[in-house]
């Protein structure tokens, strides 16, 4: 495949590629800008084979993604909710040799080994000197980021996606959905995540024009959608509710795709948009295969309701059959990962993905997520693994035990809680906890509710028995 930025520069060199921070930028000027900032990076270190990168969903840090496109770099995207710990964790999974970011975040890498840079200071510096020759052509198989999701044991995995996985991504949602050149795609979700730099790929695929909004402010976006006449909007269940109390977003006319994904939706939820006249379209996807793998379409939407689609035109979906029809969902294609950096992909013996989800096909080969076999919680569309967070508490001093559960919530769809055991039933409130977590965690995977208890309820073998933490007695609630 030849070099995706270059080639759009070419055939579509006038159209808008990214309005962003009040600027815009053509196919053209986006490969002529990449091709300078690629020139510096590759001066500055020439050698470089992994890259770790920090950034808001800035013009800045979209050029910077979109530039390692001419250079044969392995780009770890790193989430910047994270705490500076485990960012520090997963540069050391990674081994990346260098860690570009954003002064914004500036608090999160101070304490990082590894040589590193400020993305704003590099792009000002120094002039353009000697040759640099962007690379031409990609195979499939070329890894081109890598993306963290969280481990059953708490330690986070790298899951390699290449220029193979993407390209099979977009192809599969251009043949369900539909592109024109002329759509316009509001990118509000994390470029840190396959939900947003999949609509970067998308973009230099299919000639689109990319909107990107720096920070989910409800107000703004409903107002953006209606003057930029937005045709394609990704959001996860949490920002669709934000959403739906702005007029202005309500009242829009010009969206063609509304993209669900990366949580479950609920049934109301859903009713909510149909009467809206909303044009939702829910999928199911992992950063293991790349964005979404199943999605349904338009006609089916509502017909269809509640169900997560059928799979896209290259993918393959099977049900591990459990009880009554319901079993893991299993997934196959060139969308789906080569592998974790750090341990094995779950795999059947023929070659699918074992998700770890939940569902059933109905008669129609159209997909229901019923649940999840593995222990996570997605909270507003983040994932956080119980462990990592049980491991952070039992470490705080005046906490004997904790265990972490996910509570049906409104808006984020799931919150952390936590059941705690004191030091002699000492209050919580008297223990400093931000200070003692607050390096550890990322703010989002901070429990938003503490549940004091006596004891936690296990069984005669020690082991915890998480389903009964609902019906212990509280002795105070934070
Ligand atoms: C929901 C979002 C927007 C909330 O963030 P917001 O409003 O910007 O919060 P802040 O102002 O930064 O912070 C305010 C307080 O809220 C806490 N907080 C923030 N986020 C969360 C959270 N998720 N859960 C719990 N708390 C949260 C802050 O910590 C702060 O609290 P204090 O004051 O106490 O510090 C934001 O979370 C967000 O952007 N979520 C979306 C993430 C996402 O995109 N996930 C998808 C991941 N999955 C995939 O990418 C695969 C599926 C996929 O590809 C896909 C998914 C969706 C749509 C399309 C696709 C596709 O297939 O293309
Ligand atoms: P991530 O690792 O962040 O890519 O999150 C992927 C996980 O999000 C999946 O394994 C599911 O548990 C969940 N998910 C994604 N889409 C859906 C959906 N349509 N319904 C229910 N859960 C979903
Ligand atoms: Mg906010
Ligand atoms: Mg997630
Ligand atoms: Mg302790």
């Amino acid at each position: 495949m030849e070099n995706w930025v270059i080639k759009r520069g070419r055939l579509s060199p006038n159209h808008i590629a990214l309005v962003a921070d009040q600027q815009c930028w053509t196919f053209r000027e986006l490969a002529e800008t990449t091709l300078k900032l690629a020139t510096k990076i590759h001066h500055q270190a020439p050698e470089l084979k992994r890259v770790a990168v920090i950034g808001g969903n800035t013009a800045d840090f979209y050029l910077l993604l979109a530039s390692f496109h001419h250079l044969m770099v392995e780009v770890v995207i790193l989430n910047n909710r994270l705490s500076s710990s485990e960012i520090r964790q997963q540069i050391n999974i990674s081994q990346a040799e260098l860690v570009i970011y954003e002064k914004e975040f500036s608090q999160q890498v101070a304490t990082l080994e590894c040589p590193n840079v400020v993305l704003g200071d590099w792009q000002s510096s120094g002039e353009l000197t000697g040759d640099f020759v962007p690379v031409t052509h990609y195979e499939p198989s070329q890894v081109n980021t890598i993306m963290f999701t969280s481990g059953t044991t708490g330690v986070p995995k790298g899951v390699k996606q290449t220029f193979g996985n993407h390209l099979a991504s977009a192809l599969g949602s251009a043949l369900n959905l539909g592109m024109l050149p002329e759509d316009r795609w509001l990118l509000t979700v994390p470029l840190y995540h396959i939900s947003g730099y999949s609509i970067m790929n998308k973009s230099l695929l299919y000639g689109n024009t990319v909107y990107l909004v720096g920070k989910f402010e409800p107000t703004l976006i409903g107002e953006l959608v209606n003057t930029a006449q937005i045709t394609h909007l990704s959001l996860v269940p949490t920002m669709l509710t934000a959403l739906l109390k702005q007029p202005a977003f309500l009242s829009n006319r010009s969206l063609r795709c509304l993209l669900l994904g990366g949580a479950p939706m609920t049934a109301p939820l859903l009713a909510q948009c149909h009467k809206a006249d909303l044009p939702v379209i829910q999928s199911f996807g992992m950063t293991e295969t790349a964005s979404q793998v199943l999605a349904l379409n338009s006609r089916d939407a509502k017909r269809k309701q509640g169900s997560s689609g059928q799979p896209l035109f290259p993918v393959e979906v099977k049900i591990r059959e459990g009880e009554a029809g319901v079993g893991e969902i299993l997934i196959k294609g060139p969308n789906v990962s080569p592998g974790y950096l750090n341990g094995e992909m779950a795999k059947t013996a023929d070659g699918f993905f074992i998700t770890g989800d939940l569902g059933y096909l109905d008669d129609e080969g159209f997909l229901y997520v019923v649940g999840r076999k593995k222990e996570l919680i997605i909270s507003g569309g983040e994932n956080v693994y119980p462990l990592a967070v049980e491991n952070v508490l039992q470490a705080v001093v005046g906490i004997k035990e904790a265990a972490v559960i996910g509570e049906a919530d409104d808006y984020w769809g799931e919150k952390v809680v936590a059941y705690v055991v004191t030091q002699n039933n000492t209050p919580l409130k008297a223990i400093d906890l931000n200070k003692q977590i607050g390096p550890h965690l990322g703010a989002f995977k901070r429990p938003k509710v503490y549940y004091q208890v006596a004891a936690l309820p296990r069984n005669s073998l020690g082991k915890l028995q998480k389903n009964r933490l609902t019906q212990l007695t509280v002795l105070d609630t934070y």
